[in-house]
């Protein structure tokens, strides 16, 4: 890990000092986040560890449609093409990148990489559309050592690894079938029989001080500062290790130090010069499920919007329940008024003239750092507005007491699920969410893939029953897909491509 964050490190020096050196003679290497796709860290950092190997690159950018990459790919002559990907939606468009490059008659390799993407799904799904090799890379150091083996003048070797790369994906398919046949599912009606038990007489149900929705305009970034998990922010720059212990540690820790002390003092310049504004919407509505639908009702007690939820289908042990979302508000057979919270808050306003700045100056460091800080206030200020739902707006939680490392590991009441997390994987809940929050009015604004710009940006909902909880949906049936479009009023194959992680068939 030092010899990667080493690694990191100088490199990007190294880079500032020979930005526009011409003797790039290792291959021209194009890389893009896919179509309606916004996060551009990853990608930035392996470009920056592949330029500093001779490499010359090519950064389209975010959300860049297949069209475009392959054209530019045509007209620059490239050796290789690098797709990068954060959520669900663009494993489809990487999918289809790579069926045009067949297509096309491309003769080319195609890396794949980012956080949403992996070896497996790789293997399955995107290396059968290409004839030539698609790698899936999990970080940028190991980019190098790949497009070395790609790119190399030395046949033998380029056949070797390519032969390799073919008996290693071909095994994880053979894997993924055998997988797929044994997982022990059940029908959608036994998971909803063994669904959570609430009994709802008994339930402390507390109603929020206010309903329909609050902005939070130019929130203090100062304030959200105390609620970062720095953690991520260290994993960021490729450095494992928790923090605070991280910065004591033998072999990263004068690196991490390093590194914190650049964040911190960024930080203050962000406050005092005012680089970044924080925006904050949220609110609260009447609501109760409706099998796996919830309900929201306006102050007439009229229904005006669902939400969709989905059911656990793996076969459970005893007393397991198959959770889904809406079993933690109130059925409307139970006669009793829930409430449920929606929110969506962004710490990147005013991101773009700073990043332009230090790009302008070949400046990749604090290029990344400010959107690795930019991404860390976000998710702050996630945490703080939770905090303040569950003890003064909402209030079902007025005494609590939770230090930072408590509020990191969820030591709290209720729950705040991320819309595209493993509780929600359909990333186009997203769009009933921001209906319900004009997520729009304070600046945020969602692509034809439902990621959020500005990038730093995090959305989800409220659920405030103490039994409510975090989980994994895990793989889903055939017959809960049809029920699930019917309820969402969508084509199935529309609502597959959503949740193509999660099908199980
Ligand atoms: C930090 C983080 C965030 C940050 C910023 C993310 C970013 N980078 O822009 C914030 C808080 C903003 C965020 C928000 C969200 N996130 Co988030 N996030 C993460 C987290 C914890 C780490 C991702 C990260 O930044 N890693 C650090 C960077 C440097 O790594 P990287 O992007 O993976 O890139 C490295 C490699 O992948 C590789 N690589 C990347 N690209 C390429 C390209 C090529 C060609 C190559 C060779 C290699 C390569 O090299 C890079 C450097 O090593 C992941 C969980 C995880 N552990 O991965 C969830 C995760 C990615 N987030 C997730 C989700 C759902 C969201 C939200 C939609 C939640 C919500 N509803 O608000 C939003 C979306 C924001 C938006 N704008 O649309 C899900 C995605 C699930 C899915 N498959 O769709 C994840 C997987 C969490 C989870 N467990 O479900 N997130």
């Amino acid at each position: 890990m030092k010899k990667a964050v080493a690694h990191l490190l100088p490199y990007i020096e190294e880079e500032k000092l020979r930005s526009g050196d011409a003797a790039k003679n290792a291959g021209k290497i194009l890389l893009a986040t896919v179509k309606g796709d916004v996060h551009d860290i990853g990608k930035n950092i392996v470009g920056v560890v592949l330029a500093c190997n001779n490499y010359e690159v090519i950064d389209m950018g975010v959300m860049i449609p297949a069209d475009k990459i392959l054209k530019e790919a045509k007209e620059r002559e490239v050796d290789m093409i690098g797709l990068s990907g954060l959520i669900t939606p663009s494993l489809d468009e990487m999918v289809h990148v790579a069926n045009e490059m067949k297509r096309q008659n491309f003769e080319v390799p195609l890396l794949i990489g980012g956080a949403t993407t992996s070896k497996a799904h790789t293997a399955v799904k995107i290396a059968p559309q290409y004839d030539l090799p698609v790698v899936h890379v999990l970080d940028a150091s190991r980019s190098v050592p790949v497009a070395g083996n790609l790119l190399t003048k030395d046949k033998l070797v380029r056949t070797e690894f390519f032969e390799n790369l073919k008996e290693e994906y071909s095994k994880i398919r053979i894997q993924f079938e055998q997988k797929k046949a044994h997982k022990k599912m059940i029908s959608i009606a036994e998971a909803r029989e063994n669904k959570v038990k609430i009994d709802w007489n008994t339930t402390n149900i507390v109603k929020p001080t206010f309903t329909g929705k609050k902005i939070l305009e130019d929130y203090p970034i100062a304030d959200l500062i105390p609620f970062i998990d720095w953690t991520p922010f260290f994993s960021t720059w490729e450095l494992a290790g928790k923090y605070p212990t991280i910065l004591e540690d033998k072999v990263v820790g004068v690196e991490a130090k390093k590194l914190y002390n650049d964040a911190r003092t960024m930080l203050d310049k962000i406050v005092a010069e005012n680089w970044l504004q924080a925006k904050g919407v949220f609110g609260f509505w009447k609501a109760n499920s409706d099998g796996d639908d919830i309900k929201l009702k306006n102050e007439d007690g009229k229904e005006f919007k669902t939400l969709h939820s989905l059911r656990q289908q793996g076969k459970k042990a005893a007393k397991v329940p198959n959770l889904a979302l809406a079993d933690f508000i109130a059925p409307k057979t139970s006669n009793i008024e829930d409430y449920i919270g929606a929110f969506a808050v962004t710490a990147g306003i005013g991101i773009e003239e700073h990043v332009e700045r230090f790009e302008k100056d070949h400046d990749d460091y604090n290029s990344i750092m400010i959107k690795a800080l930019a991404d860390r206030l976000a998710e702050a200020f996630a945490e703080k507005l939770h905090k303040m739902v569950r003890t003064e707006y909402w209030g079902y939680a007025k005494e609590e007491n939770i230090n930072n490392e408590g509020l990191i590991r969820e030591k709290y009441r209720g729950i705040r699920p991320a819309a595209g997390y493993p509780a929600c994987p359909d990333h186009s809940e997203k769009e009933t969410i921001f209906n319900l929050l004009k997520g729009e009015e304070i600046g945020i604004t969602l692509t034809e893939s439902f990621a959020m710009l500005p990038t730093a940006a995090v959305s989800g909902l409220y659920f405030a029953n103490e039994k409510s909880k975090y989980f994994g949906l895990g793989k889903v049936e055939k017959d809960q897909m049809e029920d699930y479009a019917k309820r969402k009023g969508k084509p199935i194959e529309e609502c597959e491509k959503w949740l193509r992680p999660n099908l199980n068939y």
